[in-house]
């Protein structure tokens, strides 16, 4: 018998607690955290509200990690960075009224990015509905167009049940987030446990695992066994949904060149031979068949208008992505991995000798240009100038990276400069906002990308702007010990915008509401105890960062090193942005 069990109840709520102890009765927190825990929820990233505590209670019970964050904002990104590290559902907990309204920006951004993430919100009680409770908002009429699912719970017979309902829509189709409001009384009522409905881990969601239409596969084989110049961009679905070694073997086995965008970037190492990523354009305008996999034709994809290839083919996980903005020669709807892994065993053995000859010679091709693409960078990677460039910053971090670090961009300028020099070595290496462009989401990925994997290395490179919308959560991710390096481009301003801003309304009136003030980062890392350094000569980047790492391994704690660059440096696009246009 344990100690607790042994305990003579003294008081009511004693006595309930005992009854919650013996199984006989269960709350509805208790209850949320019994499907989380049936769905693989290991984490709930979480900012406490009187609403919401017996969800903590229960998640005690559970061995569900509980992190606790400075600001909902920064719950929301780490629920929607642990989903993309983990593969599976994340989880966030936030408080009624302004917890949920904080934590909008991280849903909004998950739904855009398509990631998996169910946010549970508090509400008054059920008894006190539409009274002016404290806090009381309509909560799921403000989530409901960002997120797949959005609802409240009204009994705690059902808390459960809806739990993993909200989760099994979260991976319908496109994955993307939901919500669950859960009134207080609601989830604070005890009820006997035979009452409750509660789904059998493993028996109430199907496997999403589609190939869709079998006739399509063939001709998407067909169509991949006669071309001579394929090319297949793979895109965050794909990653997402972890079909990942079946789009490598497709690409390995019918010898086709592959670029990879968002969360995609990663998926193949720089070097290997189908790995390609500065010939994009080059290769989309001359191949004679071009697959698209689990990325949408939206503004990254100038919505798909420059295609011209006589073959154009879309797989998507969502039906309704696949033809949106423009036409396209054949569409498939289904699992990334499970649909390519058809098409190759479809494919398979009848790649003739010249075709594989005609697209070796493609291949070969590409990689000349993407060798003299990077010849051409070269002077702006290796710039010494003084104030430090910016490009020169992006590829120091790229020879500082190792095969075990994770990267994260999260900032304008700077960081779109980034993914002209950083080359993720591995699956899952490379995290960005995705559609939404939310800036902000670095601090809750890092906190969420090291949690998942405590072993690898992470590092999240800010704009100075971006850095000052989150940072303080820096502190959770040493509270949790989840240390990681922070590396800021600092300019002093909005940068991406200014550029934009000067081009239109010229140099006067563009520096308009987009200047900030000059902060040495550094001494903020030292008020949280960490290691903080200021660095304004190019040569001393690398010195920096490799201290920098050496005592994040000594001290377990995080570490900034703030950048100097020149804020008169911008990527070529910048000042070009067709939204100033
Ligand atoms: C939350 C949010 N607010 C505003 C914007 C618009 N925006 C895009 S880039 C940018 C500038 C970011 O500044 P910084 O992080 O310092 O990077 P820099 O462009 O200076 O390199 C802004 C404000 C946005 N994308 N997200
Ligand atoms: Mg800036």
């Amino acid at each position: 018998m344990s100690d607790t069990a042994a305990k003579p109840a003294t008081t009511a709520e004693d006595t309930l607690k005992q009854k919650a102890r013996d199984g006989s009765v269960v709350s509805g927190g208790h209850l949320v955290a019994k499907a989380l825990k049936a769905e693989g929820v290991d984490t709930i990233f979480t900012l406490c509200g009187g609403h919401i505590i017996d969800i903590y209670d229960g998640c005690l019970d559970e061995g569900i990690r509980i992190i606790d964050v400075r600001h909902e904002q920064v719950a929301a990104h780490a629920a929607d960075g642990y989903a993309r590290q983990t593969g599976k559902l994340g989880c966030v907990v936030t408080t009624a009224g302004p917890g949920c309204t904080n934590a909008v920006t991280g849903i909004a951004t998950a739904f855009r990015s398509e990631s998996p993430v169910l946010h549970i919100g508090g509400q008054s009680a059920l008894s006190q509905w539409k009274m002016g409770g404290l806090q009381d908002l309509p909560h799921v009429d403000i989530m409901k167009p960002i997120t797949k699912f959005a609802s409240t719970v009204m009994s705690t017979e059902r808390v459960a049940d809806m739990v993993s309902m909200a989760a099994r829509e979260c991976f319908a189709g496109a994955y993307g987030p939901s919500y669950l409001e859960i009134p207080r009384d609601v989830l604070d009522r005890e009820i006997p446990i035979e009452k409750a409905v509660l789904p059998k881990p493993g028996h109430y969601r199907a496997s999403v695992k589609s190939i869709g239409d079998p006739a399509a596969i063939e001709k998407l084989a067909d169509i991949l066994v006669n071309s001579e110049r394929p090319a297949i961009l793979l895109g965050q679905q794909v990653w997402a949904a972890r079909g990942h070694q079946e789009a490598i073997a497709l690409l390995r086995g019918l010898d086709i060149p592959g670029y990879f965008n968002g969360a995609a970037r990663g998926l193949l190492p720089p070097g290997d031979p189908h790995h390609f990523d500065r010939t994009r354009s080059l290769a989309f305008g001359k191949a004679d068949a071009i697959i698209i996999v689990g990325t949408p034709f939206d503004f990254r994809m100038g919505y798909g208008k420059r295609i011209t290839a006589p073959c154009l083919v879309q797989i998507d996980q969502d039906y309704r992505t696949v033809g949106k903005n423009r036409d396209v020669t054949l569409g498939l709807v289904g699992h990334p991995g499970a649909v390519l892994a058809a098409v190759l065993q479809a494919a398979s053995g009848r790649l003739k000798n010249d075709k594989r000859q005609a697209r070796r010679e493609w291949m070969k091709m590409l990689s000349e240009a993407e060798d003299k693409a990077t010849e051409k960078l070269m002077p702006l990677f290796k710039s010494d100038q003084s104030p430090i460039h910016p490009y020169r910053v992006a590829w120091e971090m790229n020879e500082f990276l190792t095969d075990d670090t994770i990267y994260i961009g999260d900032g304008g300028d700077v960081v779109t400069i980034s993914a002209q020099a950083v080359r993720p070595r591995s699956p899952g290496h490379w995290m960005d906002p995705g559609a939404l462009g939310s800036l902000g989401v670095g601090t809750g990925f890092a906190l969420a990308a090291k949690l998942a994997h405590p072993q690898k290395e992470v590092l999240c490179y800010y704009g100075d702007g971006s850095f000052g919308m989150t940072a303080f959560d820096m502190e959770t991710a040493d509270r949790f010990k989840a240390p990681y390096l922070a590396v800021i481009g600092n300019n002093s301003a909005m940068n991406q915008i200014r550029y934009g801003q000067m081009a239109k309304y010229g140099a006067q009136r563009g520096n308009i509401g987009n200047k900030l003030g000059d902060v040495e980062f550094s001494k903020f890392a030292h008020m949280l105890g960490d290691h903080g350094e200021e660095v304004r000569e190019a040569s001393q980047i690398r010195p920096a960062l490799l201290r920098a790492r050496e005592a994040i391994a000594k001290t377990g704690r995080s570490a900034v090193v703030n950048i100097w660059v020149d804020p008169n440096e911008y990527a070529p696009g910048t000042k070009n942005q067709t939204m100033y246009k």
